[in-house]
């Protein structure tokens, strides 16, 4: 069975999306995920003018071969944009094998470890009293595992804040990616967040108890000591983990926050190959692997730097935010019910919209997440939906200091 043709689907339900369709010549399609937020148009245009035309006539069954020729075919390896779009490849390919063979992708993978997902959802809250709001509606909807992030005071505007809807049952609904032709720009504190935070896990434990796993994301935006610092001072509250707690391009860094806390780590949304976490599994400087399917390159990497990280008793907890498609979330579920090392999935609910383009066949239910049984990877395009949407320019925001000076954020 070969490749007969691809074709790259932008749309922009509530946000944008990039999805490649691939379609044999038995009729067979599969769907991958190449969102890359903030630079969509980029893995698009790699697609459609570097990657499609090489696949009609490949056989559909070497997925393996398939992502070693894109790879090291290039030349040009690794990046977001290269990474992105072979992700999309190897996605549609397992998706079309799952259909082929009859069997949801996990089967393929090895069959289910787990009868669900344990999935932690984001609260967050401009104030204590609507964070916890926010961590209550979260456990109306069956989270039993939480992210917390708040406004913090002397700091004006801080991604990925917002106060929970009112009603109870509505989603929360932040979608990071302001529309717009440039980034919107907020600031940042490096002391003030310091001091504010263990306030906060403070304010939660003492409302919520000992035993509800609590999650928190400093965003890249400190320096390794600030980071040791954080993670101590937050020793006391039990975190399930610290995220990206300081950009790890710098890997060395990750030994000085693991000499000084004892707080779980986990790091890797932007990574976009195996390779990026050589020194962080194999020196155990992390405990949780973030990678997302669709920006590491699809199903097949990411099965394998689980396997590396098994190793090392690493577990993951894939990046689930809504920049990464329902396509996308679909492959790391499969992943995730399938290896061994799973520790907890990130979930934050596509919005109506969004389900209207992309049927899937995930459920959520008392805090679990589960792709479902239908062949492949069980999500479908309705691509006259998708049609209805046409891209719009969206940008992450940028960050900058109280001088001025642009910081990570
Ligand atoms: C998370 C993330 C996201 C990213 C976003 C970038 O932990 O979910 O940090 O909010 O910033 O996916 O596109
Ligand atoms: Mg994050």
């Amino acid at each position: 069975m070969n490749i007969a043709s691809a074709e790259v689907v932008l749309t922009s339900p509530s946000r944008n999306f990039v999805t490649l369709k691939v379609t044999t010549d038995e009729g067979v399609t599969g769907l991958g995920d190449a969102t890359l937020n903030g630079r969509e148009l980029a893995v698009a245009t790699y697609l459609s003018e570097h990657v499609v035309p090489l696949l009609p006539g490949r056989d559909a069954h070497r997925i393996e071969d398939t992502w070693q020729y894109l790879y090291r075919g290039a030349y040009w390896r690794r990046g977001p944009v290269t990474m992105a779009a072979i992700a999309a490849v190897d996605m549609a390919l397992w998706d079309i094998k799952g259909k082929v063979a009859g069997l949801p992708l996990y089967q393929l993978l090895g069959g289910a470890s787990r009868n669900g997902l344990l999935a932690y959802g984001h609260a967050s809250g401009t104030s204590l009293q609507s964070l916890s709001e926010s961590i209550h509606a979260h456990l109306e909807r069956g989270y039993r595992a939480i992210r917390v992030q708040t406004a913090v005071p002397g700091i004006n505007a801080l991604y990925g804040v917002a106060d929970q809807p009112q009603s109870s049952g509505e989603r929360y609904d932040y979608e990071p990616a302001g529309r717009g032709v440039r980034p919107v720009e907020e600031d940042w504190d490096t002391a003030a967040y310091l001091r504010h935070v263990p306030t906060v896990f403070e304010h939660v434990r003492q409302e919520f108890g000992p035993e509800l796993p609590l999650l928190h994301d400093a965003h890249h935006r400190l320096r390794p000591i600030e980071a040791a610092t954080l993670g101590k001072r937050l020793e006391p509250y039990d975190l399930f983990w610290l995220e990206d707690c300081t950009p790890a391009e710098n890997q060395q860094g990750l030994r000085l926050v693991r000499q000084h806390t004892t707080t779980p780590l986990a790091i890797g949304e932007v990574f976009n190959t195996g390779w990026d976490y050589q020194q962080l599994i194999s020196e155990q400087l992390i405990d949780y692997v973030r990678a997302a399917a669709t920006h590491f390159g699809g199903v097949t990497p990411l099965r394998k730097v689980m396997d590396f990280a098994a190793a090392f008793q690493i577990r993951s907890g894939f990046h689930g935010p809504t920049d990464v498609s329902p396509v996308g979330l679909a492959a790391q579920l499969h992943v995730g019910l399938a290896i061994h090392n799973f520790g907890i999935q990130e979930y934050m609910e596509h919005s109506a919209a969004t389900n209207n383009v992309f049927h899937q066949s995930m459920t959520f239910k008392d805090g679990y997440l589960h792709p479902g049984d239908n062949p492949g990877l069980g999500v479908e395009l309705d691509e006259e939906a998708a049609a209805g949407f046409s891209y719009q320019p969206a940008y992450l925001p940028v960050t900058r200091l109280r001088d001025g000076t642009i910081h990570d954020w």
